[in-house]
């Protein structure tokens, strides 16, 4: 061993294995779908002291996809990768959504699977059961190899401390994401005596990444030259602490901001906000900021900005190299992470202004940006009005009352696809809503709200839910979850029973298309509806339907009480419009 380490007594591999990951230091909960290749893992968690609560904690979770989302959720508010256990091939091929979503998000997580036993009588744990011969994977690891940062198969137990710890920084350093091991059972059933620990300080992921200097200076003088900048991004909010920064940016230099709302990045009520809508407001800029975004706009065409324009994207990765095909223009790329690159900006922002007189056209834009911020209000609460009575519920209303029912330790896990929920609420405290990740692979919400809730216990946690990305949730699989651990929560279906997003593209590509003048979208119907209330019943929770719109406000009222109160999960099954009727 080339580091210093601690000697930690063991009897087997699969103990080994769980040290190793207790002496991390950020793995509180293991999401764990169990299998046949398990046994040795089962053995070592039964072994150990459970009466610890610093120990790695299982969580039994009955869908890969759904304990992925857990994990997802939990590092969404502690920025803490957890552990994820999954069996072999099949658990692997069931946990690859969530890994989707968690790479387009840079989330940290460790996918660990068992690998299928690879001997056939020469070693203990070798292949033993019928199963073992047809699960066996030539390469298990390609199932999920595209999404994650690093995988591997672990071939010793002499050098676990290296490929764990190498695992979590590999995980943890920027741009972040998912790594994926593979335990074959012969490693875990291994008769051992010990297992070394690295010491914390072994355990340090690569610094951040700092944007180049002299592209920070080039940014400032742009946006300080500029007449008419805009700040668009998407998830700079990830980092919570990055908000305030962006907000003294806009402050600074009066710059407008739009937002994709992934997460809060910008208070929404803030008079420098314009919504989301970025080719409303981009087409007028001369300057555009990109910070912490994949698709600034769409569709991609230059043809709707000006030619003079100048674009600045500041990413991670700002040539997106995960992404196969990737078209947008940027003047100045700059690679950086954002919630280290605004402080440096702003201070040289603040330095070039204190040796200019530029206040008369930043107090311009000021009022402008003012005026239109206050305009864009005026229709949202427009709409709202307009929404407030209409039966079948309009999502607009239901949205409303959701945002009215929020407190500030309420957070959101929004994945209503076509319901503008998050265009609705006031969103004006970093880390409060958290929307379906950027790869949108739907069955996200519920098990994200349960590891946000273990995250952050002392939040009420809310699960807005499209009817059809409800069902992608394994409902039952997460509603049990909750009960068995009693993690409380809110979920809120918006059930209008079709897959909107599928018949709004069909009608945008054939507006006078035969599906549209018949209202017939074949493919996109879920009526008649499945009583949602009782799969959550099933499992101890509270439920209820609401059909009246004046019913809402009292409806949440009473779920969150039992939430709050009692402890326990609710649903409520919105009956909202259908589009096609
Ligand atoms: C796993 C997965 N399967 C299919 C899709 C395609 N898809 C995108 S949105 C959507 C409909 C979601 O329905 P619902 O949650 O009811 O929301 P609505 O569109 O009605 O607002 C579908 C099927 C997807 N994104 N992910």
């Amino acid at each position: 061993m080339i580091r210093k380490t601690t000697t930690v007594p063991v009897m087997t591999g699969a103990e080994a294995l769980l040290q190793q990951i207790k002496a991390l230091g950020s793995v509180r909960y293991m999401f764990a779908n169990t299998g046949t290749d398990h046994g040795p893992l089962i053995e070592a968690m039964a072994r150990t002291a459970k009466e610890d609560p610093t120990d790695i904690q299982p969580i039994v979770v009955p869908h890969e996809q759904a304990a992925v989302s857990m994990a997802h959720g939990y590092y969404n508010v502690t920025r803490k990768p957890q552990m994820v256990l999954v069996h072999t091939l099949p658990g692997t091929a069931n946990a690859l959504g969530g890994i989707i979503n968690a790479a387009s998000s840079n989330v940290p997580l460790f996918l660990m699977a068992g690998r299928t036993p690879i001997t056939e009588g020469e070693l203990r744990g070798g292949k033993s059961q019928n199963i073992h011969w047809r699960q066996e994977s030539r390469d298990q690891g390609s199932v999920v190899r595209e999404f994650v940062k690093w995988d591997y198969e672990v071939r010793s137990n002499q050098n676990l401390a290296a490929v764990v710890s190498r695992a979590y920084k590999i995980a943890m350093s920027e741009p972040r994401g998912p790594v994926y091991m593979t335990l074959p059972r012969e490693w875990l059933c291994e008769a051992l005596e010990s297992t070394e620990v690295l010491s914390s300080e072994d355990l340090e992921p690569a610094t951040k990444i700092q944007a180049d200097p002299a592209a920070l200076e080039k940014i400032a003088d742009w946006l300080i030259a500029a007449e008419q900048p805009l700040i668009v991004t998407k998830y700079l909010g990830r980092n919570p602490e990055a908000v305030p920064l962006l907000v003294e940016l806009a402050e600074l230099l009066a710059i407008p901001v739009v937002q994709q709302l992934n997460y809060v990045n910008f208070p929404t009520d803030h008079p420098f906000y314009l919504g989301t809508q970025t080719t409303t407001y981009a087409k007028n800029a001369d300057v555009l900021f990109f910070v912490d975004i994949d698709v600034p706009w769409e569709p991609p065409s230059r043809d709707i900005l000006r030619n003079d324009v100048k674009i600045i994207h500041l990413e991670r990765d700002p040539l997106f190299t995960s992404i196969p095909g990737w078209g947008f223009p940027a003047d100045l790329p700059v690679a950086g992470c954002s919630e280290i690159a605004l402080p440096v900006l702003n201070s040289i922002v603040r330095e070039k202004l204190a040796k200019r007189t530029a206040e008369r056209m930043l107090e311009e834009r000021r009022r402008k940006t003012e005026t239109e911020h206050n305009k864009m209000m005026r229709q949202v609460d427009a709409s709202i009005e307009a929404a407030k009575q209409q039966k079948p519920i309009n999502p607009i209303w239901l949205s409303k009352c959701i945002g009215d029912a929020m407190d500030d330790k309420t957070i959101i896990a929004n994945e209503t696809v076509t319901s503008k929920l998050a265009e609705v609420i006031r969103l004006n405290r970093p880390g409060s809503q958290f929307n379906t990740p950027p790869a949108g692979h739907l069955g996200w919400g519920l098990g994200a709200a349960i590891g946000m809730k273990l995250g952050a216990p002392e939040a009420t946690v809310i699960a807005a839910e499209g009817d059809g990305s409800y069902m992608f949730c394994a409902p039952t699989a997460c509603h049990f979850t909750a009960q068995k651990y009693r993690i409380p929560f809110l979920t809120v279906v918006f059930n209008n029973p079709v897959w909107n997003a599928s018949l709004n593209a069909a009608r945008g590509l054939y507006p006078d298309g035969m599906a549209a003048r018949t209202r017939n979208f074949p493919g996109t119907d879920l009526s008649p509806s499945p009583n949602f209330e009782l799969t959550a019943q099933a499992c101890g929770a509270y439920a209820a339907r609401v059909e009246e719109p004046s019913e809402i406000p009292d409806a949440l009222a009473k779920a969150l009480k039992v939430v709050r109160e009692e402890g326990r999960q609710a649903l409520l099954n919105v009956i909202c419009k259908n589009p096609l009727t």
